[in-house]
């Protein structure tokens, strides 16, 4: 018999099927036992007398019956909550090993390092999926929404031969005998292809030698870069940004409803325009709500970021806001200053739900500023080459953003840690489990 799946059951009453699933509880009264199982699809009540000992999360078989359940029985919170499958027969197909901890409750509430140290478990729990549902719809929307803007999607290098970000957040390959770094960003190629296709997206991993432990911070992120040409200014890379966020806020809006729920997540709220202020601009309001004087500092802090986008929801209405006008020099060498007070630059930041989502901005594409840019930052020309080449052969006036999706998967459904955004985390102290389990198990 062909195999049937749990969220068709509902159709079936009265009908014999052939289910294959994981037991995600056992309840054994005594002669009788209920078991519930889950498949891709959902999860069913499967009621059984005489069955064989079967332990929760193991694979099997379930032949049986559709029911209906009797009215005062009916869970209305089981989208398969009508019925039941009366077992017939019952195969263990792969037995689970005695489990660390109760997977069967509606919470797993698990301690974090142990939710990620036994990742290929606890991924098995509804809400630990729903996390990675949502995800996977936010990164085919901001696909689908570019697409439809005739971006053409690349597929960026992971190992490269120079930092395009700058800074010491980067990882060195032992490269044969070459220096070679873990990419931190596509952005020099992004740039490049700009001079070929004009509209271009990636998604990636980046990685970034993040020393520090942060609730924000990873050392492998998923990036979804975007880079575009012909721009009139800066201002077309905030209006691309802004369509492509709204996208990919109505897309898990229209396909993630039941996963939002789980986690009491509401999508952020924005009015007809995503507010903009200039990073002095939103210091000074800092300074005003605060009396903290941030307005020499070069960036924004944290507690900045959280501060201005209080504001913003406060006064405008939005979870969302951009940050723009960045200093020149603390951003990578391929900012476009300003020609009004190049001391600031055409760089803008997407800050939600008190954390940075994204930067991008306008990118220089005057080949002679390229090279001045290039030696004031202490870059090394042969190092990018390849990016060079391409702006001495002409590439239009461009821009782009990235927006890392673990901070945007994380901020839509409220959770605490980046971490629990990431389906494999590596950070400092882990890549898989905790690195100082494993020095542990080889002194042992
Ligand atoms: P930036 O370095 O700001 O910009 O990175 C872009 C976005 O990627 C995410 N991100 C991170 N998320 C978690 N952990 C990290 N360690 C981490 N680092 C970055 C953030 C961030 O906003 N080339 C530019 C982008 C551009 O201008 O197009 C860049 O890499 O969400």
């Amino acid at each position: 018999m062909e195999r049937t799946l749990i969220s068709d059951t509902p159709k079936k009453v009265g009908e014999p099927v052939r289910l294959e699933g994981w037991v995600n509880t056992v309840r054994d009264h005594g002669k009788i036992t209920f078991l519930d199982l889950r498949d891709r699809t959902g999860i069913v009540q499967c009621v059984g007398t005489a069955l064989p000992k079967v332990s929760p999360e193991s694979v099997v078989e379930i032949a049986g019956k559709v029911t209906r359940r009797p009215e005062k029985l009916i869970n209305p919170n089981l989208e398969t909550g009508k019925i039941e499958i009366q077992i017939e027969n019952l195969k263990v197909i792969s037995p689970a090993a005695e489990l660390p901890f109760d997977m069967g409750q509606e919470d797993l509430n698990l301690d974090l390092p142990i939710l990620l140290d036994y990742r290929s478990l606890t991924l098995r729990h509804k809400k630990q999926q729903a996390i990675f549902k949502v995800q996977a719809v936010i990164i085919e929307a901001f696909r689908d929404a570019l697409r439809k803007k005739d971006f053409i999607e690349f597929q960026a290098p992971s190992i490269i031969s120079a930092v395009p970000e700058g800074g010491a957040e980067v990882f060195k390959v032992d490269y044969f005998d070459h220096d070679a770094y873990l990419s931190q960003s596509p952005q020099l190629y992004k740039s490049l292809l700009v001079g070929i296709f004009e509209r271009v997206f990636s998604v990636n991993q980046i990685f970034r030698a993040e020393p520090s432990v942060t609730t924000r911070h990873l050392t492998e992120v998923t990036s979804l870069d975007a880079e575009f040409g012909f721009i009139d200014s800066w201002k077309d890379v905030i209006e691309m940004e802004e369509y492509v966020v709204r996208y990919i806020f109505s897309e898990v809006e229209k396909k993630c409803a039941k996963e939002l729920s789980l986690f009491n997540a509401t999508l952020p709220k924005l009015p007809d325009q995503i507010p903009l202020l200039k990073l002095k601009e939103a210091q000074e309001i800092i300074y005003k709500r605060t009396g903290r004087d941030v307005r020499t500092e070069k960036d924004l802090a944290p507690e900045d970021e959280r501060e201005i986008c209080k504001w913003s929801l406060e006064e405008k209405g939005s979870d969302l806001i951009f940050i723009s006008h960045f200093v020149t020099k603390k951003k990578p060498f391929y900012v476009y200053p300003d020609p009004e007070d190049p001391t600031y630059a055409f760089s803008v930041d997407l800050l939600g739900r008190g954390v940075e989502w994204s930067s991008g901005g306008q990118r220089l594409n005057d080949y002679k500023t390229i090279l001045e840019h290039v030696k004031e930052w202490g870059l090394k020309e042969k190092d990018i080459e390849l990016y060079l080449q391409s702006f001495r052969y002409g590439v239009p006036p461009l821009g782009g953003f990235a927006l890392g999706a673990e901070r945007v998967t994380m901020h839509i459904l409220g959770l605490k840690n980046i971490r629990e955004a990431s389906i494999f985390p590596r950070d400092m102290e882990r890549i898989d489990v905790r690195l100082s389990t494993l020095s542990e198990k080889e002194s042992s």
